[in-house]
């Protein structure tokens, strides 16, 4: 029995409602609990990425990142002090050693140098290395793109997680996401953000649901530890998963690792996972971004905004749509930092694994990746 205190309600079975600000209270607390005692600041940086996920029902990279976050420190992988080191490479280079930090909050301190050398360019990059990433990655091109008016791409490998199609069965690759942001007035930029695996590992880490009742997986998500297909979510993340599209997604899932890894000179993803075998929480690697100024670039807007009129006649819709939809229903009529109003569905097995970390109680942080 936890003896923290939190404003929550009984939702549906085995799951309670919770305002955005008791989420975020248990992020700080949980990151800056005595035994996990991550620096403040980066605390902070990571409960914005928790908060903003939450807040656009992205469940795979909200709240239930949190004890991995944890377990990053208390299994010795990440360092709670780290400062990252902000360096001015070039006229059109950035780059960030997180310090075997989180990166969040090496993003959010190469954010203002990598901004500033894209407008006076109209591209520039940032390389971060020595870093752990374990969020969802449309929040640096939706801020690119909010804050700047910048559009991005953005890269980032994992562990290895996926293996190549018509191989051994190996895993290989990391999930290794790529995202892009481009700005539109007025209205929320258009955010695509797509791991290089059919499913992100965490989509299917929440495939099960809450009961705990066999999770069967769509056809060609991954294999068995023999290599063999299988439709079983726990066989795949014993196995290894598979990149969408069969070779060609492959082939970004290569191309990915060699933006974000190797142009950044940090591990790929299969050696990634050599240095850190273990299971909890994220392994150290890169993070590669590309911001570009629209304006410098002389690109018309209302042209673009003509594409995205004839996918929606075509029965299409934005990428990044759903979340913007979903914030939408939960913000209309609320001030932006209202967050005792904004209520999120909460697994009550997670919400008893992080209040065991705050309270210290001898339970075992698993923080799985
Ligand atoms: P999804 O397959 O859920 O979505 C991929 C993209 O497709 C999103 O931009 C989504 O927008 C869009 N989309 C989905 N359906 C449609 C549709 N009908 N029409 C147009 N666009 C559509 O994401 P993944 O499972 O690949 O990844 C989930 C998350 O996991 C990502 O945020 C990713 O960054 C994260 N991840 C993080 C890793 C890390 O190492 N940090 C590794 C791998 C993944 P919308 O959101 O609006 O549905
Ligand atoms: O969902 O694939 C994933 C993932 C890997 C690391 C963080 N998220």
């Amino acid at each position: 029995m936890s003896s923290y205190n939190f404003d929550c309600r009984i939702s549906a079975v085995g799951t309670m409602s919770l305002s955005l600000s008791a989420v975020k209270s248990l992020c700080l607390d949980a990151l800056c609990s005595p035994r996990v005692a991550l620096n403040r600041a980066s605390a902070e940086a990571i409960t914005s990425v928790i908060l903003a996920a939450e807040r656009d029902g992205a469940k795979s990279h909200g709240l239930f990142r949190l004890p991995g976050y944890c377990a990053g420190i208390l299994h010795n992988k990440v360092n709670p002090l780290s400062e990252p080191i902000v360096t001015d490479v070039s006229p059109g280079v950035v780059l960030c050693d997180a310090q075997h930090g989180y990166a969040p909050l090496a993003f959010e301190r190469a954010l203002p140098a990598l901004a500033k050398k894209a407008k006076l360019n109209g591209i520039a990059s940032l390389l971060i290395r020595n870093s752990f990433h374990f969020a969802a990655l449309w929040y640096e091109a939706e801020k690119l793109a909010t804050d700047h008016a910048l559009a991005s791409m953005v890269f980032v490998n994992s562990k290895s997680y996926v293996a190549q199609p018509g191989g051994t069965g190996r895993r290989l690759y990391g999930t290794n996401p790529m995202s892009f942001g481009f700005p539109r007035n007025g209205q929320f930029p258009l955010v695509i953000d797509q791991a290089s695996s059919v499913m992100a590992r965490g989509e299917i880490m929440l495939h099960g649901g809450s009961d705990g009742s066999d999770a069967i997986l769509p056809e060609g998500v991954g294999l068995d530890a023999e290599g063999k297909p299988t439709r079983d979510a726990q066989a795949v993340l014993e196995g290894a998963q598979l990149p969408f599209g069969g070779i060609k997604g492959a082939n970004i899932a290569l191309m990915v690792e060699l933006l974000a890894a190797g142009m950044t000179d940090s591990p790929f993803s299969f050696e990634a996972h050599e240095e850190d075998p273990s299971w909890f929480g994220p392994t150290r690697h890169g993070e590669f971004i590309i911001a570009m100024d629209p304006i410098k670039m002389g690109v018309n807007a209302a042209h673009a905004e003509t594409l995205f009129q004839r996918l929606s006649e075509d029965g299409g819709r934005l990428p990044g749509s759903r979340r913007h939809q979903t914030r939408d229903q939960r913000c209309s009529g609320l001030d932006d930092d209202d967050e005792d109003s904004i209520h999120v569905q909460i697994e009550e097995r997670l919400l008893n694994e992080i209040t065991g970390i705050i309270d210290g109680r001898d339970n075992e942080t698993q923080g799985y990746s």
